[in-house]
């Protein structure tokens, strides 16, 4: 993946040689606002809807709409470690998954609620075809009186996946929201930092990782003898948990 992009890169460039010597995996790169990156066979189920804010408001490609917990009902409202609001996602077959991202509830008017319903701990379960247990794990994105961000909230999965199960254990108020569930092949969430061990003048390689078609990270080669001595070039990308945390 990331010597395909960077190739390409490189191929429009001409003059630049480089060789890889080391690439810590798995990584990849910038993919995940790609089409093609997105998977899109499943289909999903809430254990609580409110009016017309139905979970398939978070499948419908629109941040600005959203899913909503039924609030209106004090039985069934705010989820809690004892009564979690459930979201499942189930695919039409066992799919490969990398990442598993929620979009939250957007804007920040309070007034308007926009805060309103946004995860601040979940429970995540991923199932396989026999609805077994593949992992699990628990997050804690805020707590105490933090109001969440709209920021996404990227978990990996990095699993050949049936279905993906998330409990709401703790929101916002008093509903659970969600703008838009999406899953990817791969993520670009995985590293925190990539360094190389040679670049030319502006050239850092931070370029090839910038979502920017038209800049690119270029290896040294107008300085000389020195360029054989900066080959090969390394490039290290150190991967980072999931996001957000506070
Ligand atoms: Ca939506």
């Amino acid at each position: 993946m990331i010597h395909e992009r960077i190739e390409k890169l490189l191929l429009s460039t001409v003059s630049a040689v480089m060789i890889i010597s080391s690439v810590t995996w798995p990584v990849s790169v910038r993919a995940t606002e790609t089409a093609n990156n997105k998977i899109t066979n499943f289909s999903l189920q809430a254990s609580s809807e409110y009016n017309t804010n139905r979970i398939d408001k978070a499948k419908d490609g629109d941040k600005n709409t959203f899913w909503e917990s039924n609030w209106a009902d004090s039985n069934n409202s705010r989820p809690s470690e004892e009564k979690p609001i459930v979201v499942t996602a189930t695919f039409t077959e066992p799919t490969k998954v990398g990442v598993m991202r929620i979009v939250p509830r957007q804007g920040n008017d309070s007034n308007k609620g926009d805060q309103n319903g946004r995860i601040k701990k979940a429970k995540y379960t991923m199932l396989n075809n026999n609805d077994e247990v593949i992992k699990e794990e628990t997050k804690v994105y805020f707590t105490g009186e933090q109001v969440p961000t709209d920021e996404n909230i990227d978990v990996e999965i990095n699993a050949t996946v049936k279905k993906v199960k998330i409990e709401i254990l703790s929101a916002y108020s008093t509903t659970a929201t969600m703008a838009e569930l999406e899953f990817y092949k791969e993520s670009d969430s995985w590293y925190s930092n990539v360094e190389a061990t040679t670049a030319h003048n502006d050239h850092a390689i931070a370029k090839a990782f910038d979502n920017n078609p038209d800049t690119f990270w270029h290896s040294n080669w107008a300085n000389g003898a020195k360029v054989n001595a900066e080959h090969p070039a390394d490039v290290t990308i150190t991967r980072k948990n999931t996001t957000p945390m506070h």
